[in-house]
């Protein structure tokens, strides 16, 4: 059976640095379809959708709201031609009603075990409107190595250099933020994944960089150790969400090639201030994620944000506008008190303002948005910082003679002379 998988492509944050990652949500679900189906797997971000090509039914993978109106786009348009679609993925949860107007089938929850069922019904002509697994965790176990093999892996590249390679080690989270939506996806509930499984999956990417995608590392500090351990002798050199503040996992965390951190930086305190130097006194750079809105946020609170940055010396900075996204108490609070002047979902980029400020108007907040990125990268522009941060992996991985040039081969029409 000849399977289109499609990742709709989405807005990219006003001011970053435009690169694109491999997508991870996809590759792990096609790990769980059933032997019979052929994946053509086509990442929108990098490709173009042939729409005339061949398919006999079509599954749309969905993370980002920003992504979600692309999506139901793409599906109409199969759909017209009486091609079935199934959507699935995380936006698909998050917006599950509305999406079942573009849509034969809406998958919601996690895909291992559950494929069989879905796929033997669309054959039998049985496919039910919606599969709902949201509260129904299939185990961990079943997670298997992703798919990587149906990625345009080569296209994944910044000038030329090979991006990371996305994996997780675990599922879930027992913390309860305020602007996130992990808890309706996941549960309050880590689930790491069996260790060798992991173990198994990094040695197979053929790729040191990788991206840890787990939603924070800091969950459980014996597991942090385990993991780590385990990963001193792949050599491979890595990104994260947060790691645990602690000697003992910092240090094996650093072992085991821990690159860089994104760490949210929620305000100019000593506590982040000692945040951040602990995971430089390791040899681990920071990205800072600065997030930008929230209630007590008034001009002059955004300007000292953005001077305290240079003063713990982070390396990387990325700023986003609060955004209430759908399922987390930001949307509650904000749609309750009637704050929300946008529901259009292709502004849910992180980038743009949709809701009213305490402290500001939405123009003077999105001027803020522009202040914090342009001061940052003022002295030194985001790619030349990008660069700095890959000298650094390049350093780490020369120290341990993991290092092989990634410079990809030029493209036929670059070879022009
Ligand atoms: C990795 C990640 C990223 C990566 C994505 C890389 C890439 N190329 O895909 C990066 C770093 C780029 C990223 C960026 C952003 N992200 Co992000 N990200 C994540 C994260 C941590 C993990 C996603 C993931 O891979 N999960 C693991 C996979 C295996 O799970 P999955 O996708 O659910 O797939 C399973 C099922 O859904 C199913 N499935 C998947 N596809 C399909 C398809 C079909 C047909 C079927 C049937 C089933 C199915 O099968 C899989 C296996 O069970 C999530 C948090 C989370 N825990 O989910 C946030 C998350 C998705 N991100 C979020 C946000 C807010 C952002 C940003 C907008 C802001 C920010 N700075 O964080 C930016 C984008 C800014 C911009 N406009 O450019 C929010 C989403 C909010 C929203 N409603 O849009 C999340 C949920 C985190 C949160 N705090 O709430 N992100
Ligand atoms: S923001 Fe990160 S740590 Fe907080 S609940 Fe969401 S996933 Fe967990």
């Amino acid at each position: 059976m000849k399977f289109k998988l499609i990742y709709p492509k989405w807005e990219k944050l006003d001011r970053q640095t435009p690169f694109i990652l491999p997508p991870h949500g996809p590759v792990v679900f096609a790990a769980a379809l059933p032997d019979y189906v052929e994946v053509d797997f086509i990442d929108e971000n990098i490709q173009e959708i042939d729409f005339d090509q061949p398919a006999d039914f079509v599954g749309i993978s969905v993370m980002l709201s920003a992504q979600i109106k692309r999506a139901w786009e793409v599906a109409d348009k199969f759909r017209k031609k009486k091609i079935k679609v199934i959507f699935g993925g995380i936006a698909t949860m998050l917006h599950a009603e509305e999406t079942q107007n573009h849509a034969d089938c809406v998958f919601l929850g996690e895909a291992e075990g559950r494929m069989e069922q879905v796929f033997s019904d669309f054959k039998n002509g049985r496919l039910q409107k919606v599969y709902n697994y949201m509260q129904d965790f299939p185990s961990i176990e079943s997670a298997g190595t992703a798919r990587r093999d149906i990625l345009d892996r080569e296209k994944y590249n910044y000038r030329g250099v090979q991006m990371v390679d996305l994996v997780h080690a675990s599922r879930g989270c027992r913390f309860n933020c305020y602007p996130c939506c992990v808890n309706f996806l996941g549960g309050r509930n880590f689930r790491p994944r069996p260790l060798d499984k992991v173990v198994e999956e990094m040695t197979s990417i053929d790729n040191n960089r990788l991206f840890l995608v787990d939603n924070s590392l800091a969950q459980d500090k014996n597991w942090e150790i385990q993991l780590f351990k385990e990963m001193i002798p792949l050599k491979k050199k890595w990104c994260c969400h947060p790691i645990e503040n602690d000697d003992t996992v910092l240090d094996l965390a650093a072992q085991a090639g821990a690159w860089f951190v994104y760490q949210t930086v929620f305000d100019t305190s000593d506590f982040i201030r000692n945040r951040i130097k602990r995971y430089h006194d390791y040899g681990i750079a920071v990205e800072g994620s600065i997030l930008l809105g929230l209630d007590y946020h008034s001009e002059d609170y955004i300007k000292r944000m953005v001077d305290f940055l240079f003063e713990i010396e982070l390396d990387m900075a990325e700023f986003t506008v609060l955004t209430p996204f759908p399922h987390t108490k930001t949307y509650d609070d904000l749609h309750n008190a009637e704050r929300i002047f946008s529901y259009d979902w292709n502004d849910y980029t992180s980038g743009k303002v949709v809701f009213q400020p305490k402290m500001l108007t939405p123009e003077e907040l999105q001027s803020l948005y522009y202040y914090a990125w342009d001061k940052f990268y003022e002295e030194e522009p985001s790619n030349y910082k990008m660069f700095k941060l890959l000298k650094k992996v390049m350093d780490k991985e020369k120290a341990d003679g993991t290092y092989k040039p990634r410079v990809r081969q030029p493209l036929k029409q670059e070879r022009k002379f």
